[in-house]
């Protein structure tokens, strides 16, 4: 069996704040919602051409996929360049470079005065929109949000391919221990590695121009952008337990592994890499498949 997010993310033209509240937010189904921000002025105006010409000499923080890097969350860019130059490299070919949650708005403030913060959410984080930036080619692991807030991402240049799987199937996707991320490579499954995977369901969407995709708190995702891409993220918070559980994870589990990393090295890894996989082989036995 393959790994299975051949369905659609559920899709509407516009929402209510009533709608939303009921038929997605509550349950916390993923719903992209195709104009929610399309008339925003950053619909109109966001472009690499515009950042080429306000930031150029900007240096900024540019991630890439470092297989060795996988196990964690990369809370600094491995490499920095010219913003100008960068703008050039993802024009000219595809890359995986991206600029990851990146702070635009700390450089231009006025940006926040290109969108208006839609009235279907509360408790929306107004002071912590992001940026994200990519060549085409270029991919968002598999990971979930660590802070896990509600996400709504908003794609304002190109498009990309975006994969979400549920919170339930953590184990199933290999979730590494003290962290939010997976070693999984959606699009070229390891199966003799990970066989949990023939048994998660998930689904897909292309987000394109001006559409927003709701992520839901703790939503695992993989992005792809099949362009450079341009896009915004703002965030609201989930219940409390939620949302604490979030910080703890931000703050204190995170840092455990970074010091144990440091102070266990590569055993670390393993480790992690063992306790993943026998939580997936635990819930594979759960559902009637046996594992050794
Ligand atoms: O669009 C992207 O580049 C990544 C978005 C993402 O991973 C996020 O919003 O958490």
């Amino acid at each position: 069996m393959a790994i299975d997010y051949s369905k659609e993310i559920e899709t509407v033209n516009s929402i209510t704040y009533e709608e939303f509240q009921e038929n997605f937010y509550k349950p916390q189904i993923p719903v992209k919602i195709k104009n929610l921000l399309s008339d925003s002025r950053a619909n109109a105006k966001w472009s690499p051409k515009f950042f080429k010409r306000h930031l150029s000499d900007l240096e900024v923080g540019v991630f890439d996929n470092n297989p060795e890097l996988l196990d964690r969350s990369q809370k600094t860019a491995p490499h920095t360049m010219r913003f100008g130059d960068y703008i050039d490299m993802i024009e000219e070919k595809p890359t995986d470079a991206r600029l990851h949650l990146f702070n635009v708005f700390k450089h231009m403030p006025d940006l926040v005065k290109d969108f208006e913060y839609p009235d279907i959410a509360d408790r929306i984080l107004k002071s912590l929109p992001f940026a994200f930036i990519g060549g085409e080619g270029s991919v968002a692991r598999l990971h979930r949000d660590m802070d896990n807030s509600n996400v709504f991402l908003t794609e304002f240049w190109g498009r990309k391919k975006v994969v979400l799987f549920s919170p339930d199937y953590d184990d199933l996707l290999y979730k590494y221990p003290f962290t939010t991320h997976s070693a999984v490579d959606i699009e070229n499954p390891d199966y003799d590695k990970f066989p949990g995977l023939q048994h998660v369901q998930g689904e897909h969407t292309i987000l394109e121009k001006g559409e927003t995709l709701f992520m839901p708190c703790k939503y695992w995702h993989h992005i792809k952008y099949l362009s450079v891409g341009i896009g915004m993220s703002f965030r609201s918070l989930g219940s409390v337990s939620t949302t604490v559980e979030g910080v703890i994870q931000a703050s204190v589990v995170s840092t455990i592994d970074d010091l144990a990393r440091v102070a266990f090295g590569n055993s670390w890894h393993t480790f992690k890499s063992d306790w993943a996989q026998e939580r997936a082989n635990r819930a594979l036995n759960e559902v009637g498949i046996y594992t050794s």
